[in-house]
């Protein structure tokens, strides 16, 4: 029988490239697995964290099948990012791709008595043929989801392709009220003595159905006649079990859990599962935590889902690569509708093994998960558009969705398009269904921007499923002010324009899925915004998961059924002024304001409530009530509020962007812009303006002013900038650049020449 034996504890760890050791090493670090040693510096504000090659080590005895023989494969539930794998000082398996599953045979290297060495070699160093290369998230290294061994008879359910399960289970509802389950398995090894038994159980355990096959012609198609079916409010699962038997012996087993549902996508109607039309609504995640890093546990996975079932989304982004089987096992048993993506990010590299690279990686996304009912949708790329279009770049896209269709016809494919991405032209029609990330009212444009944006892509092109994949802003929960505004890093900036997002996506059900960037703060290391570095503060909750923002709460109000209650502005609790505003986010009609025990107002809202108080001086008790519920908050009436409440840079900007244009001279800004011969100009990528100091640092303060993005060629962001042109950043900036911003940016770098 298959015994699966967890080899998370006890391994040696050096933060060193030391070379491969011939015996346990035991000067080496002790450590448990999962284990990332970016846990501190991936997200610490350091500006950088360490990317190199360590090396892991551990000991183990060679298990044993009951009748001899056998193999023993090593199971790598991921590295980051590139692995090598050796047992007993031989190579078994290299491995390119941090987010998925890899194993090797070692059958052949391990010995017959005694203590085998198992050495990993993990390299986060950046590689230029595997994704993600650039990308606004930190790329852990190390063995962050765990490792196993696996003993099999020599005759076994396959373990080899592409790291999967060994059997693929798509369930096919009937209008009968039943399903048939296509089932196929994969066996190696077994002769024709050998024939393999399914089993379909149903959630109490009881089997529903069975068939049974010879083992070198596994396919079946097996009917259940009543099912229940797999929904977002009831996620109903069903376990099938395969098992390779030989006269009275089972000699593997493996399950799995398949969930019943139809799916599909209508440009007018939206996402419909179970034939029910039912908007996506929800949030983008990445796998990290404060100090933890992406080593993360069982727990700690179910934990994040628990988070994001209370806020009553029902769908999930999993971005931007393959996450822990755990999560999706969690996605399963909570009812989510999950978006899957390969980590084809950012910028495309030309080369052939790059593409080899989104090949394999795709091909493990989906081989590995395919038998998980939450996930509906293969996402392919993600603003990949930041690093340019070409004709390649077009037909990678055109190859990967042929080959994830190609694997898997039973699911939709997506794309998550960079804001700029050009309304008409070839990124359109390659995928099932399309979405884009737009920041206007963060990055650029306003927050009114988006409403008008989503109804004239739908006018133009009434035939795409269009969602959106990515909308948000930073809150940092420390800002805070009466007069919020973009690019003030304040929680209630943050919680207005999600106020604002909510409602534009809940007035349109057609919006096939939206998904908030992010549920969660994480970490970037080479971000440096707000005050606060190293991470992205996108989040509706705090990295450490111990804050909820307001923002959260609006979306609570919206999406979870329960009835709740929310006064906003907790964390501004001592506030200067005549008179102070109280919102409160409630999904129940009637909303009364209490301040000091006595009755302010009492209001009929949909969703938001907004009160005008005159606080005492001293302190002040807010109570807000919903029918029986109730939410309490103490405001202090203070002469000035704290200085720490605004962020110093977001005045010494504006200052900034005043003496900006106060050094442009007479420079005719309604003029048309000219860009002569030689010289520089907006045109140019920041690769060609950084070779030149003076431009570069022209330019570098105009994205500084606009943005609050510091560039610095090689750091921080720059991969991910450097190939775009200033124009196209002008562009995102939108009504962040004043007007004539551009053009006066223009007219500054056209007085430098080129190539001095
Ligand atoms: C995006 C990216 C995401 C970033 C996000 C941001 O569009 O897809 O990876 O983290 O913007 O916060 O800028």
């Amino acid at each position: 029988m298959r015994n699966v034996i967890n080899l998370n504890k006890d391994w040696a760890f050096i933060q060193q490239d030391a070379g491969l050791p011939q015996v346990m090493p035991s000067d080496w670090t002790k450590v448990d697995l999962p284990h990332t040693w970016n846990a501190i510096d991936g997200h610490d504000g350091n500006g950088s964290y360490d990317r190199g090659k360590y090396w892991y080590a551990k000991t183990f005895e060679t298990p044993k099948q009951p009748l001899g023989g056998g193999k023993v494969f090593v199971e790598i539930l991921a590295a980051g990012q590139q692995a090598t794998v050796y047992v007993n000082g031989k190579e078994v398996v290299y491995h390119e791709g941090g987010y998925s599953t890899f194993r090797a045979d070692i059958t052949e290297v391990c010995k017959e008595e005694g203590e085998n060495l198992l050495v990993v070699a993990c390299d986060n160093a950046r590689k230029e043929s595997v994704y993600p290369q650039s990308a606004d998230f930190t790329f852990y290294g190390g063995l962050y989801r765990g490792v196993n061994l696996i003993s099999v008879p020599d005759a076994h359910f396959d373990l080899e392709y592409y790291g999967g399960p060994g059997i693929q289970v798509t369930p096919v509802p009937c209008d009968c009220g039943g399903a048939k389950f296509d089932i196929v398995s994969y066996v190696k090894e077994a002769d024709e003595n050998f024939t393999v038994l399914y089993s379909i159980c149903d959630a109490e355990g009881k089997e529903v159905a069975s068939a049974c096959r010879p083992a070198d012609s596994t396919a079946v198609t097996v009917y259940v006649p009543e099912v229940t079916k797999w929904d977002i409010d009831n996620p109903y699962l069903y376990t099938v079990t395969a098992r390779l038997e030989r006269r009275n012996e089972t000699y593997d087993e493996i399950s799995v859990r398949a969930g019943v549902r139809s799916f599909s996508c209508d440009p007018n109607k939206g996402f419909i599962i179970n034939g029910v039309e039912t908007p996506l609504r929800g949030v983008s995640r990445h796998q990290d935590q404060l100090y933890k890093g992406n080593a993360l546990t069982r727990e700690d996975h179910f934990e994040d889902a628990r988070i994001i079932k209370e806020l009553g989304a029902n769908t999930i982004r999993l971005a931007h690569y393959q996450h822990s089987q755990d999560f999706y096992d969690a996605c399963d048993e909570m009812g989510f509708v999950v978006w899957a993506e390969i980590p084809f990010i950012s910028v495309m590299n030309n080369d052939l093994e790059a593409h080899q690279n989104c090949i394999s990686q795709l091909k493990e996304l989906i081989i590995q998960n395919y038998n998980h009912p939450s996930i509906c949708f293969w996402g392919i790329s993600n603003e990949i558009l930041i690093g340019g279009i070409s004709e390649q770049l077009v037909e990678n896209h055109k190859e990967l969705n042929a080959l994830a269709k190609e694997l898997d016809p039973s699911r939709l494919t997506t794309i998550a398009h960079v804001s700029m991405t050009p309304i008409e032209g070839p990124m359109h029609y390659i995928t099932d269904t399309e979405s884009y990330n737009h920041y206007f009212g963060w990055y650029g444009g306003k927050m009114e921007d988006n409403g008008p944006w989503l109804d004239n892509f739908h006018k133009i092109h009434p035939n795409i499923c269009l969602g959106v994949s990515e909308y948000g802003c930073e809150g940092i929960i420390t800002y805070h002010g009466p007069n919020p505004a973009c690019k003030d890093y304040s929680e209630e900036y943050q919680a207005l324009y999600h106020e604002h997002m909510a409602k534009v996506l809940d007035e349109r059900p057609w919006i096939w899925s939206s998904h908030v960037w992010n549920m969660f703060d994480f970490g970037c290391a080479a971000r440096d915004e707000g005050g606060v570095a190293g991470r992205n503060n996108k989040g509706l909750v705090t990295m450490d998961r111990k804050i909820k923002k307001d923002s959260y709460y609006i979306y609570k109000a919206y999406w979870n059924k329960e009835p709740m209650v929310h006064l906003c502005g907790k964390r501004y609790a001592q506030r200067a002024g005549e008179t102070t505003e109280i919102r409160v986010y409630s999904n129940q009609q009637t909303v009364t304001l209490f301040l000091n025990g006595e009755k302010v107002e009492e209001q009929t809202a949909d969703k938001v409530f907004v009160f005008t108080v005159a606080l005492k001086d001293g302190f002040n008790i807010i109570t807000a009530q919903a029918g029986d519920l109730k939410d309490t908050m103490t405001l202090e009436k203070v002469e000035k509020e704290p200085e720490i409440y605004v962020l110093p840079e977001v005045n010494e900007r504006a200052e900034g962007v005043a003496n900006w244009f106060s050094t442009v001279g007479d420079m005719d800004l309604k003029a048309p812009m000219e860009f002569p011969e030689g010289m520089y100009s907006i045109k140019d990528s920041m690769e060609e303006i950084a070779k030149n100091p003076e431009a570069l640092e022209i330019a570098a303060k105009a994205i500084k002013l606009t943005m609050n993005m510091t560039v610095v060629p090689g750091q921080g962001m720059w991969d991910m900038m450097k190939g775009m042109t200033l124009d196209r950043i002008g562009e995102m900036a939108g009504t962040l650049a004043p007007e004539g911003f551009v053009e006066s940016l223009n007219g500054k770098l056209i007085k430098i020449k080129k190539g001095e």
